[in-house]
């Protein structure tokens, strides 16, 4: 896997690639990373990239030359090119998941206003991490890669990533560690048991639990059985 993000501020990205888990992986050439400042491309001769909207308006604009010259310097057939807005489709684990088996993922991050419209004919996804505005793609683009880096193989153990939330469409259910009792909270007596089995249906059951208290919007995309509806039922009837 190769990254490259295409952003007016690199060094953004820089406190991610020298953290912890990221950190590991990177030194581990589990995967390239590179950034790229689409200002260098520019052919304006103040060094602009951005210019004030036609018909008027507040802010700034982004300009197609320099975002689209960087982006040519760098894209092959078979790269990716997401472009990160607040008007794009939410990211969700699914997405992380498939663009974590592409090849080569080239991100584009505006910064002030927006894009020139026509910056998105050259795009193959629009990418938006929810419903609010940031002051530019930096910071969500950071959020995406890592989601995106560590479903890669190595990067965290494989049953880490296995049981997390939203990969079975469910909220990952509740963890505890020492001690067995913390200020009289005491930790689930069944998960104390060594009873595999059991563990395993009062986990998947806290998870359908969970999921119905915090986000309940989560299960209708779900199939659930008999048993899980009926759980679910009686939290939804309690709320
Ligand atoms: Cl991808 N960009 C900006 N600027 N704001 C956002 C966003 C992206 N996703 C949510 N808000």
């Amino acid at each position: 896997m190769k990254i490259t993000v295409l952003s007016l501020f690199p060094e953004y990205f820089e406190p991610l690639l020298r953290t912890s888990i990221i950190k590991r992986a990177k030194e581990k050439d589990l995967f390239e990373f590179e950034t790229v400042n689409f200002r260098e491309f520019t052919k304006e001769k103040h060094g602009h990239v951005d210019d004030t909207p036609y018909g008027g308006g507040a802010g700034m604009v982004l300009s197609c030359q320099p975002i689209l010259d960087a982006l040519k310097s760098v894209r092959t057939p078979r790269s990716k090119v997401i472009l990160l807005t607040p008007q794009g489709d939410v990211f969700q684990q699914k997405m992380a998941l498939d663009l974590s088996k592409e090849e080569h993922l080239i991100f584009l991050c505006g910064h002030y206003e927006g894009f020139d419209e026509r910056i998105r004919d050259y795009v193959d996804l629009q990418v938006s991490i929810g419903d609010f505005v940031l002051t530019g793609g930096e910071g969500a683009c950071m959020v995406i890669c890592d989601a995106i880096l560590r479903l890669i193989p190595g990067v965290i153990k494989q049953e880490s990533s296995h049981d997390d939330s939203f990969s079975n469409g469910l909220l990952e259910y509740p963890q505890y560690t020492k001690p067995p009792v913390y200020e009289g909270k005491a930790v689930p007596e069944v998960l104390l048991s060594g009873h595999h089995a059991n563990i395993a249906k009062y986990r998947h059951e806290q998870a359908l639990i969970k999921t119905a208290k915090n986000r309940p919007d989560l299960l209708n995309d779900l199939d659930l059985s008999e048993q899980d509806q009926k759980v679910v039922d009686s939290i939804l009837k309690n709320k």
